[in-house]
């Protein structure tokens, strides 16, 4: 199949350190193929290596759609082994965007389904167009949410509201996502315009972006530190946590953006921080 399924832009003047990741294959609604999952991880693996990023924003270039989830249609073609490899690489490709040390936001203008919607439970925050339609269609399918879900999304929202989503398989939308607290922000449809330009607009991804500038001036390293010990909060006991958040504070503590930030303090002006 044709390369060119996932995009990775780097934005650049006072959005420098911002970077988009897209999500480009029309014709099966995203769904996650072979080839769209390796490029995505290539992607990833230059996130991870890219010094100047400090945000990245995933969002798709399909009107209506973020991720329709797993390709349905080529996994018939699979032998069980096929299966079996592409599923251990999806699934990585979920704990590499998962673990990557900048936050990330999704951006979901369309439906997120199955393992679309497991896919935007490994970002950090999670912004909901109006025209969002999210669910964990799997026990539709005869079969069980299998790339994180039942997991990701139990940490996220508890055990009985993920029960109810995943014994249902219901969709719904973004203000349910949002009452459940699985969308950070939800997006108004804007009344002049017509669902056309609506959905091609993307105003879950301009919200995003939004976000993306308001994280973007805080300091990179104290950012990247803070999600690695939120990230650890829901997985470890207590005491653990709290040695973990000390030891992503003794990260901060010689940085020369640590001191930037008190000098700016004291000469009233913004802070400039360089990521060092
Ligand atoms: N796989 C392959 N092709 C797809 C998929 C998919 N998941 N979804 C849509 N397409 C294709 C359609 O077949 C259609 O192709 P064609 O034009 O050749 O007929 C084309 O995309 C357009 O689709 P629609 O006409 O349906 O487009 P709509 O805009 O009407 O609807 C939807 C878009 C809402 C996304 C709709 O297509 C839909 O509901 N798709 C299925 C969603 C779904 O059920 N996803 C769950 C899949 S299960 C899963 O992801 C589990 C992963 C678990 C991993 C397990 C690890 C162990």
């Amino acid at each position: 199949e044709a390369a060119g399924e996932v995009q990775l832009v780097r934005h650049t003047g006072a959005d420098t350190g911002i970077l988009t990741l897209s999500l480009q294959r029309p014709k099966a609604k995203n769904a996650l193929s072979r080839s769209l999952v390796s490029e995505f991880r290539q992607a990833l693996e230059e996130i991870r290596n890219d010094r100047e990023a400090r945000v990245v924003i995933l969002r798709s270039t399909v009107p209506g759609v973020f991720c329709a989830g797993a390709d349905l249609k080529e996994r018939a073609t699979m032998s069980p082994p096929e299966v079996e490899r592409f599923l251990y690489s999806m699934k990585t490709a979920f704990k590499e965007l998962e673990a990557l040390p900048q936050p990330t936001i999704a951006a979901l203008d369309g439906a997120a389904l199955g393992g679309g919607f497991e896919l935007s439970l490994c970002c950090d925050l999670r912004i909901a167009g109006p025209r969002a339609i999210l669910g964990l269609p799997e026990t539709s399918l005869a079969i069980i949410p299998g790339a994180g879900g039942t997991l990701r999304l139990t940490r996220l929202i508890g055990s009985s509201q993920t029960k109810a989503l995943v014994f249902t398989g219901r969709r719904f939308g973004p203000y349910p996502a949002l009452s459940m607290g699985i969308v950070n922000d939800v997006v108004e449809p804007v009344e002049c315009m017509d669902e056309k330009s609506m959905v091609e607009h993307g105003l879950g991804y301009e919200r995003a972006l939004e976000w993306a500038r308001e994280i973007l001036p805080n300091g990179p390293i104290a950012v990247r530190m803070a999600k690695r010990s939120i990230d650890h909060a829901s997985s470890v006991d207590p005491a653990t946590g709290l040695d973990v958040e000390q030891l992503c504070y003794a990260q901060v503590i010689p940085t020369e953006d640590r001191l930037e930030g008190l000098r700016a303090f004291k000469e009233k002006r913004k802070p400039v921080y360089k990521g060092c």
